[in-house]
């Protein structure tokens, strides 16, 4: 080009520049009149290395925490180094938008309160997540769009035909996810027995890899625990995760009275890449109609 003709500098070294892709007018020459040599194309391309893209987010600054008080360093497990990368990848590529709801559990609870003998019986406990895992792989059947990932490309969906949900499980080295694979296809007594023996695992660091990979959709119950609500973060590429909070005897309006009833709050982060706020208004209305009333899975 005209500009590169004005530059000052030898054949050898236009030739590397436009082998790498430098225009050399950017170049400052450290040779004699200005002239611009082989160093200083190393120069700038080492400058420019080192040099974060515009658009690259600011870091957070290296504190002295010692200045201020005693401190403790500890080392992350391998799980808690997985989990900040996984969190910051998620929280920093997925645009996500959480929607709550309460379901009325009164019936499933009374249910599952009746349930008790049979519980002793078989020697299989039945929390509400069992009930969870089989509403929520109904309402993935109903609303397809929650059983996908973005392709890699960008402008294609895989739907899913398979239904794996993963269950956030906390063990003293962090926190993993085991998937219970065709959910679609079990029972509550299956699904309950298989929620402990993973819980289990996770625990006890007996997990196999397989045994983590592959789920459509994840759970993350804090409801032992307690809180009324909390906006947990999707698992990419994963495009929806299901919050459950903790259960308990709330006033609901009949349009009469206020009643006390069984409510269980959810929150449901999505993807809005991926998940119109509509589809997901539509994807928990469902999920809170089929925990009041089990009698929908028949339909
Ligand atoms: N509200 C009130 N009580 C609840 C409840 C809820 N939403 N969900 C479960 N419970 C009750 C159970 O019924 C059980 O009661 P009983 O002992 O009286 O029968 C008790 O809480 C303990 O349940 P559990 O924890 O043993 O079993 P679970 O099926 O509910 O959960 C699992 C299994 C693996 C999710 C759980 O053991 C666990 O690890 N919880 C922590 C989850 C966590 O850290 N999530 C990560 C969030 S960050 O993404």
């Amino acid at each position: 080009t005209a500009e590169a003709a004005s530059v000052y500098a030898g054949p050898a070294v236009r030739q590397l520049a436009r082998e790498i892709g430098i225009t050399l007018g950017e170049v400052s020459g450290s040779g004699p009149k200005g002239r611009i040599l082989r160093e200083d194309l190393r120069a700038y391309v080492k400058t420019r290395l080192a040099a974060p893209p515009a658009t690259a987010l600011p870091t957070l600054p290296d504190v002295d925490f010692a200045a201020f008080g005693p401190i403790e360093t500890v080392a992350l497990s391998n799980i808690q180094k997985a989990t900040v990368t996984n969190m910051s990848r998620s929280w920093l590529n997925v645009p996500h938008v959480t929607q709550f709801d309460h379901a009325d559990v009164t019936e499933l609870e009374a249910f599952r309160d009746s349930l008790k003998p049979e519980m002793t019986q078989r020697g299989n406990k039945l929390t509400p997540l069992p009930f969870l895992l089989l509403a929520v792989a109904r309402a993935l059947r109903e609303h397809p769009r929650f059983n996908a990932s973005l392709a890699p490309d960008g402008v294609n969906l895989v739907l899913k035909k398979y239904c794996h949900v993963g269950i956030a499980v906390d063990t003293p080295q962090g926190l993993v996810v085991p998937v219970i694979r065709d959910v679609d296809r079990k029972t509550v007594w299956e699904l309950a027995a298989e929620a402990r023996e993973l819980a289990d695992k996770a625990r006890n660091r007996k997990l196999k890899l397989a045994e983590m990979q592959g789920a459509c959709f994840t759970i993350s119950s804090l409801g032992n625990i307690g809180g009324e609500g909390f906006t947990p973060i999707v698992n990419a590429p994963e495009v929806a995760i299901l919050g459950v909070s903790k259960l308990a005897l709330r006033p609901v309006w009949n349009g009469h009275e206020f009643l006390p009833r069984k409510t269980l709050p959810l929150s449901l982060s999505y993807d809005h890449r991926v998940i119109n706020g509509a589809d997901a208004g539509n994807f928990l209305t469902f999920l809170v109609a089929v925990l009041g009333d089990l009698r929908r899975l028949l339909l």
